[in-house]
């Protein structure tokens, strides 16, 4: 038994340098955890609630509020709980918080003790992370999913799709994965640069931020990247996409300012299928707006029989809302924040619906993140084959990387996801797996 003594919280800064929680939970025996949240920028309205302050302090978006429930309500509320049981925790937590989206306490200030009371507990196990997660499981590391090009909300709306990512397919081992993913951001550059763009403002995942004059000009310069680093498109470099099309979603309308154009959900579609016939594309993420029912129904049966389509502003994490989905045959693949959806015990649980349902899983950071490194961990010890961070730019996307590579250096044994574990191939190892273009 390693008994909760005692928490800390405070009111930290994460990479956009937006307050955020930081808490450290103290057991009996002297082990420690410590863990501060992230934050997103293109946030999906069904997201669990980040509690923030208003007022004058930081433009209202302090945290003061959610410190101040950890110190008052969930310190009292877990000490002398084991640390070890982190579904006990989350679920006292839940239940004083009393709501559904944890808006009372907010679920940064549950997220952040959940987070510490994981590592607190596997310090007392003298345990990685990863390894006290996942006791019975080998360690998988995964196949990473890197920003190379970014738009939306995150660069200041240069280019209308969110992310423009290299997914190292043909890669043996994470760390070759990495290398790879860097030669490509570095032979993209070149290609921007040459074509007059400026390489030296990166939007907020690092990722390069040139003001393009369409999307399908952001997929030609990746692509050219790809071909620059001398890897082969598609066999040892292929791409994901993050079109985040909740943030382009005005009345009905798809609006790709950018190309001065305005799509219905299925022209939307049809586009996204455009690119994948043209591009060595594997994973589409949030291809419509997160309640338009009707157009993900047909994207599901246009796109998920032939790529990864990754429902993340759709599912937002929430155990629910991926059941609905798996139900209906939406997406074949879920990106999973923790933070979305406030403990780990539910972002464990939507890995596990995932699993049971052959839906792949990404494991992601999110925009506004901080130098923590649990991510990484989670993503090895809950075998999620897929994680998508950032950049391999900037020191709080790297903490990640560096984290797996640590790992991985340490684990001589652990496997690597490899390609096989992108939607739709991965479903076809499930026996329980319903394929969305097999209900037709
Ligand atoms: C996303 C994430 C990470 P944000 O949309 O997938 O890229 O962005 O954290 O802003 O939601
Ligand atoms: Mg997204």
């Amino acid at each position: 038994m390693a008994l909760i003594a005692g928490l800390h919280a405070w009111e930290a800064l994460d990479s956009r340098g937006t307050p955020t929680v930081g808490c450290v939970v103290r057991l009996a025996d002297g082990s420690e955890g410590e863990a501060i949240v992230p934050s997103g920028a293109s946030t999906g309205t069904h997201e669990a609630h980040e509690r923030r302050d208003g007022g004058e302090r930081y433009g209202g978006k302090g945290v003061a509020g959610a410190v101040g429930s950890v110190l008052a309500e969930i310190a009292p509320a877990i000490v002398g709980l084991d640390a070890a049981d982190q579904a006990l925790v989350d679920t006292t937590m839940r239940e004083l918080d009393g709501t559904a989206n944890l808006s009372r306490l907010g679920a940064n200030a549950v997220l952040a003790a959940s987070v510490a009371t994981a590592l607190a507990a596997a310090r007392s196990q003298r345990l990685p992370l990863w390894q006290a997660l996942c006791p019975d499981l080998p360690p998988l590391l995964p196949l990473p999913m890197v920003n190379v090009v970014s738009g939306g909300a995150h660069a200041g709306g240069l280019i209308d799709v969110q992310d423009f990512l290299v997914v190292p397919v043909g890669a043996s081992s994470f760390s070759e994965a990495i290398e790879w993913a860097s030669r490509v951001r570095a032979a993209t550059a070149e290609v921007l640069r040459e074509r007059g763009h400026d390489t030296s403002l990166v939007a907020d995942e690092g990722g390069l931020a040139a003001p393009l004059p369409s999307n399908r000009a952001a997929l030609d310069v990746l692509l050219a990247g790809i071909q620059r680093s001398g890897l082969e498109p598609g066999v040892e470099a292929a791409i994901a996409v993050d079109i985040a099309a909740t943030q382009f979603l005005a009345d009905g309308a798809y609006v790709l300012a950018s190309e001065n154009r305005s799509l219905r959900a299925q022209e939307l579609v049809d586009e996204i299928a455009a690119w994948v016939a043209d591009y060595p594309i594997v994973s589409v993420e949030d291809a419509l707006g997160e309640d338009d029912d009707a157009g993900w129904r047909y994207a599901s049966d246009r796109l998920a029989p032939i790529v990864q389509l990754l429902g993340d502003d759709l599912f937002v994490t929430s155990p629910p809302r991926l059941e609905a989905g798996i139900r209906g045959g939406i997406a074949n693949a879920v990106l999973v924040k923790p933070n979305q959806v406030g403990t780990l015990t539910d972002a464990w649980r939507v890995v596990e619906i995932a699993r049971a349902a052959g839906y792949a899983t990404v494991l992601s950071a999110r925009s506004g993140e901080t130098e923590d490194s649990w991510l990484a961990d989670l993503a090895v010890g809950w075998r999620t084959g897929q994680v998508k961070v950032g950049s391999t730019t900037r020191s709080e996307r790297t903490a990640k990387w560096n984290r797996l590579l640590r790992i991985e250096a340490e684990e001589p044994g652990a496997a690597f996801a490899g390609a096989a574990v992108l939607a739709p191939l991965a479903s076809h190892d499930s026996p329980t797996h319903l394929h969305p273009g097999g209900q037709k």
